[in-house]
C-alpha cells in the first residue's frame, strides 16, 4: 500500500546563502583527510551517536536502511580485530595483492601494520545487509552496495563536520569482523571506520588532486 503523501520541509534559501553554504562545506571538505595516526584522547560516546544518527538518516534502496554499525571500544575487542586484520593483511601484502596495485599504494605509505586499530577510541564497523529473514522467508533487500556506500559518505562527512577524523580501513578479507563481531550470515562487514581526534604528530601524504575537471563532464562527451 503507497505510504501516506505529506508536505515536504524543505528550506528555501536565497541563492547568496546557497553559495556561501557550498564555499564554507567545499573549504571544509577540502581539509578533511583519511587519519592513520590516531590519539587516544576520548570522543564522548553521544557525539559518536550522532553522527551515526546523521549517516542513519541517509537514502537507501527501498527505503530498507540495509547497513548496521556496530561501535567497538571494548580494548579487548580492538585487540582481537587488530591481531585479526594484520594477519590477513600480511596475507594481502605478502602476496595476494598483484605488484600493480602494491604500487598503487606506494605513495600512501601503507602496510600491513594497524596500530591505530587499537589507539582510536571508536572502530565502527559498517555491516552491508543483503537480505532479512522474517517468519522464516527471506526478503531481500535493495541496492545494498551501493546504500551502505552512501550511508558510509555521509558518516565520513559528518566525522568532519562535527571535527572528528577517520579512515576507510578495508581488511581484506573481513569476514573474521562478523565472528568478532557476533553478527549473523546476512550481514557482510563493508567498511571499518576507526574515529578519533588526529594524534599530535600526525602526517598525512602530500598526494596531488586531481582536478575536477577530470572528474566533471557537462551533458555528452
Ligand atoms: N587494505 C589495505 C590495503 C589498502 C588498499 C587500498 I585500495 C587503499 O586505498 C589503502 C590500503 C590497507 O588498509 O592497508
Amino acid at each position: 500500500m503507497p505510504a501516506k503523501m505529506i508536505p515536504y520541509k524543505f528550506a528555501q534559501r536565497d541563492e547568496d546563502d546557497m553559495h556561501a553554504r557550498a564555499d564554507a562545506l567545499c573549504a571544509e571538505m577540502d581539509r578533511r583527510r583519511s587519519c592513520r595516526f590516531f590519539s587516544d584522547d576520548p570522543v564522548p560516546r553521544d557525539l559518536l551517536e550522532k553522527v551515526i544518527a546523521i549517516a542513519h538518516s541517509a537514502p537507501s534502496g527501498a527505503n530498507r536502511k540495509a547497513w548496521r554499525f556496530v561501535v567497538v571500544d571494548d580494548p579487548k575487542l580492538k585487540h582481537e580485530i587488530r591481531l585479526a586484520a594484520e594477519q590477513e593483511e600480511r596475507e594481502s601484502y605478502g602476496h595476494r595483492m598483484p605488484q600493480a596495485w602494491l604500487a598503487a599504494l606506494e605513495p600512501i605509505g601503507t602496510d600491513a601494520h594497524k596500530p591505530f586499530l587499537e589507539i582510536a577510541p571508536y572502530l565502527v564497523v559498517l555491516f552491508r545487509i543483503d537480505w532479512e529473514e522474517i517468519d522464516g522467508k527471506r526478503y531481500p533487500n535493495y541496492y545494498p552496495q551501493e546504500s551502505a556506500g552512501i550511508a558510509a559518505g555521509f558518516f565520513i562527512m559528518a566525522c568532519q563536520q562535527v571535527g572528528l577524523c577517520t579512515l576507510t580501513h578495508t581488511p581484506s578479507p573481513m569476514g573474521f569482523m562478523r565472528e568478532i563481531l557476533g553478527r549473523p550470515v546476512n550481514e557482510k562487514p563493508f567498511l571499518l571506520m576507526p574515529v578519533g581526534y588526529p594524534a599530535k604528530d600526525c602526517t598525512v601524504p602530500d598526494l596531488p588532486k586531481k582536478p575536477l575537471s577530470e572528474a566533471l563532464q557537462w551533458n555528452a562527451g
